[in-house]
């Protein structure tokens, strides 16, 4: 029987960020089997999905001038500017086909305001506003995450951290997950979930 206090967090297995996606995460694809085969270890599964409308501001393209992968300071901090990616109701902002999301009780959408870059299942980029997900978990009884997905130094990285923040004890399956890996963004992922209790397994 799995354990009810234990959720598995896929986090944006979505075909924006496969291979032939508008922000492919080389070998995204690569972990669907095994995320696929994960879920049967517990009751309650949920994914996340970036879901930004047209013309998002974490889009390069909304800032005339700059390119994919600059950064640029937002109000709320620092953003990297990403190519138009995963648009609500487009192909790219999909499942991967072959992820079993019929597995999931919930989907977190995300990324949603248009003024705000959302990485993690639990905060907006300001750190402030909520996704509902804490309030979700805590209300099935929760404690223990274990995490996969896209992109390792993003998104599962920021939901990892603000989950151990949060109180919960996180793992994040490392051969589950794949990252973008930005000016060394990987290393710094890593240093900073394990400073913040996360689990690398
Ligand atoms: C992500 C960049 C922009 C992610 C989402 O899922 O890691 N990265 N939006
Ligand atoms: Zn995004």
């Amino acid at each position: 029987m799995p354990d009810p206090t234990r959720a598995l967090i896929v986090i944006d297995v979505q075909t924006g960020f496969c291979p032939g996606g508008n922000l492919a995460v080389p070998g995204g694809d690569a972990i669907v089997p095994g995320v696929n085969a994960l879920m049967d270890a517990f009751d309650h599964v949920i994914l996340t999905q970036d879901w930004h409308p047209a013309g998002h501001s974490s889009f390069a393209s909304s800032h005339p001038g700059r390119a994919p992968y600059e950064v640029i300071e937002m109000d709320y901090g620092p953003q990297v500017l990403w190519p138009d990616h995963c648009i609500q109701g487009t192909a790219d902002a999909g499942f991967h086909p072959d992820l079993a999301t019929g597995r999931a009780r919930a989907i977190i959408r995300k990324g949603m305001n248009p003024a705000v870059d959302s990485y993690s299942a639990f905060f907006e980029n300001d750190h402030a506003t909520p996704t509902g997900l804490d309030g979700y978990l805590r209300t099935l009884g929760v404690r223990e995450l274990v995490m996969v997905g896209l992109a390792t130094d993003f998104c599962v990285n920021f939901s990892a951290v603000d989950a151990a923040k949060l109180g919960y004890a996180v793992e994040v399956r490392e051969e589950l997950c794949r990252a973008i890996d930005l000016d060394g963004s990987l290393a710094a992922a890593r240093e900073g979930m394990r400073s913040t209790g996360v689990v690398l397994g």
